[in-house]
């Protein structure tokens, strides 16, 4: 058990609604077609493993990301005003608005980007890692991928040569079940035994219920710690769940409402850390309440404020883009 601070259990309630609300003001956006620039793929019913494992990272740490990644990126520290406007294609966005949703990038907190091909960022945050122990720096790597990426060859590329070379890095498997429409039962070998993979590799394996956020910090703590010690790779396997379609507006035909209804219901990681926050007396209602409002009005004021930003001028389009 790893102790956590009082403070550390209100950032992390914090960081779950600040995704929460920033995951749901995207969506009214791109519904009203002011977000109108490729898909929204929302990570609600997901928050507790970005939170947990981002709350573990020092800044300087990297993670990379994919097309579910704002969640991500907000639990790393982004600024919730330049990941808003970047999603509006604004100049005022991280990557002044040439990368979008499903392309952000923040190397200020480390982010090294989010990417829409499928398993894409974890070779890159892989390669991270072999330039920071190359360097002989503590930096630790940590690449999120869903469950659908484990049918790519490259994510078993990164997996091999982050277990032969022990580079610090720590796969943050999200395991919710679910690759588009598919069941990943019917694409991946194994989906559901990610230990025998793990073990195959030779990484350190921590399976948790990525739905209590705290499970999730005490393992990424551990996972980092040792990534940060030269103990190697590890990978996190978190059991949780896609609340939303694939993406906003995705009809879902492959499950029913009762389903999805059924899984908010018993599986909600704010409502489970909520309780949790209660039984150990962490926050009062009022406290909670306070920092859930805190949280909407930093939404609201990002969301504001990307409205307002401007569009990059059209001359200026092909800058930015190579580096
Ligand atoms: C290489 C590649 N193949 C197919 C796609 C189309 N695609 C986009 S997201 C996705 C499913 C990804 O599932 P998973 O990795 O489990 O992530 P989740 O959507 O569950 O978060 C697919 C197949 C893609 N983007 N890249």
């Amino acid at each position: 058990m790893v102790d956590l601070s009082g403070d550390l259990l209100l950032r992390m309630y914090y960081t779950m609604w600040l995704i929460r609300d920033f995951e749901n003001k995207a969506a009214e956006l791109f519904m009203k077609g002011i977000l109108a620039k490729g898909g929204v793929h929302s990570s609600v019913g997901q928050e507790a493993v970005a939170t947990g494992v981002g709350l573990a990272l020092r800044q300087d740490d990297w993670i990379s990301s994919t097309h579910r990644g704002h969640g991500h990126q907000l639990a790393k520290g982004a600024d919730p005003r330049r990941l808003m406007a970047e999603l509006l294609a604004k100049d005022a966005g991280y990557c002044r608005g040439r990368g979008g949703s499903m392309h952000v990038a923040a190397f200020e907190v480390g982010s090294l980007g989010a990417y829409a091909v499928v398993g894409e960022g974890v070779p890159i945050a892989v390669g991270a890692a072999l330039a920071e122990a190359m360097k002989g720096s503590d930096r630790v790597s940590a690449p999120f991928l869903g469950d659908g990426a484990l049918g790519q060859g490259v994510v078993h590329e990164s997996f091999n040569l982050a277990s032969v070379w022990q580079l610090p890095v720590v796969f943050v498997v999200e395991r919710n079940g679910i690759a588009v429409s598919t069941s990943c039962d019917r694409m991946v070998a194994p989906s559901t035994r990610l230990a025998d993979l793990a073990r195959a590799y030779g990484l350190r394996y921590r399976g948790v219920d990525g739905q209590d956020v705290v499970a999730v910090h005490e393992a990424a703590r551990e996972a980092i710690a040792a990534a940060r010690a030269g103990q190697g790779p590890s990978l996190l396997d978190c059991k949780t769940y896609r609340f939303e379609g694939h993406y906003y507006g995705e009809p879902q035909v492959y499950r029913s409402r009762e389903e999805t209804e059924a899984v908010r219901r018993m599986h909600d990681p704010i409502a489970h850390f909520e309780t949790y926050l209660s039984e150990h007396g962490a926050a009062r209602q009022e406290e909670m309440r306070e920092i859930r409002q805190r949280a909407s009005e930093t939404v609201e004021d990002a969301a504001r404020f990307a409205q307002a930003s401007p569009e990059p001028e059209p001359a200026t389009y092909g800058e930015y883009v190579y580096a």
